[in-house]
Order: structure tokens, then C-alpha cells, then sequence
């Protein structure tokens, strides 16, 4: 990508409703501040990725290979279904992973993602959401389940943690 398509990126990216913590405020330093920056913008870059690999996966266990019109027949317990189901591996990574909410209490460590030097660390939350108000999580099942990231530097320890969430819902037409 050039350097105009990673800030659009970024740009698009932020409207999402992104939020930046930042811990420390205004920094003198301009070192400091290449450096800071270079960990933000490695961390908007793993949030997209994740978010795209994530958004391929099926909404639920039950609707991965049947189509679902009853929420009473999604996932009561969000997260990695184990044992899996027959002939498919126990689910523990992203590479066994094959439902939005197996990454429910998931945390990935990274080092050097993408050649930039220093340890990411991702968290993932996800719950089922209110329909009509996205912000409320919703203690029943519902067909829209929201995916909260929350990304940081360990190493060197970055001053910022990344936080984002998207939603994904699931449809049918009856
Ligand atoms: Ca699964
Ligand atoms: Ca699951």
C-alpha cells in the first residue's frame, strides 16, 4: 500500500468509531512521539486484519453449515466450542477458530507483526448486543453480537491501548 492508501485506511478506519486512550496526554518529546505513533499506527493495522478475519467467520457455531431462524438456537455460551464437533480440531487459535465468538476471552500475542519492531498484545470480548441499541449488551441471545478489541504495545511498553469495536448481525429472510 502507498502512503496515501494507509492513511485513508486509517482515516475510514477511525470513523468506525474508534477510540484512543490516551494515558498521557501531550507529549514533548518528538522522539517520543514518532515512536508512540508508530506503535498506534501498528496497532490500527492489526485491529483492521483482525477485524477482516473475523467478519469471515460464521456468526455462530449452529449457523456455520445450516441456516438459523430461531436466536434459541444460537450459542448459549460464547466462546470456543470444545469439543468441537466430530472430524473438526479443538478450538484454541485463530487457526482452529470458525465462529465470531470463539474469540470471546481470546488474547494473542504478536512479536514484530509485520516486520515493526516490538510485542502486541490483542484482547477480544464479544457479546450479544440490544438490536436497536448496539451500545447495550444484551443478556439473552440476540442476532447481533459485537466484538470489542482492545490492542497496546508490551514491549517496549506503549503509552496508548487501542480500543474498537464492530458489529456483526445475522439475517434471514423468511
Ligand atoms: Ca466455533
Ligand atoms: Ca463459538
Amino acid at each position: 500500500m502507498s502512503t496515501g492508501q494507509v492513511i485513508l485506511t486509517v482515516g475510514a478506519f477511525m470513523l468506525l468509531s474508534t477510540i484512543l486512550v490516551s494515558f498521557y496526554g501531550l507529549v514533548a518529546d518528538s522522539n517520543r512521539t514518532i515512536d508512540s505513533t508508530q506503535g498506534d499506527i501498528t496497532e490500527v493495522a492489526l485491529a483492521i486484519s483482525f477485524q477482516e478475519i473475523i467478519q469471515g467467520m460464521a456468526f455462530d457455531e449452529a449457523t456455520g453449515d445450516s441456516m438459523r431462524v430461531q436466536v434459541s438456537d444460537l450459542s448459549s455460551t460464547l466462546g470456543p466450542d470444545n469439543p468441537p464437533p466430530s472430524g473438526e480440531d479443538n478450538e484454541t487459535n485463530l487457526e482452529t477458530f470458525d465462529d465470531i465468538d470463539d474469540f470471546n476471552g481470546y488474547e494473542i500475542d504478536q512479536v514484530n507483526p509485520g516486520g515493526v519492531l516490538g510485542r502486541y498484545r490483542t484482547h477480544f470480548s464479544v457479546f450479544y448486543v440490544n438490536p436497536s441499541d448496539i451500545s447495550q449488551v444484551s443478556a439473552g441471545k440476540t442476532f447481533v453480537k459485537r466484538v470489542d478489541m482492545r490492542l497496546w504495545r508490551v514491549s517496549p511498553p506503549g503509552q496508548d491501548t487501542l480500543r474498537t469495536s464492530f458489529v456483526v448481525g445475522y439475517f434471514h429472510f423468511d
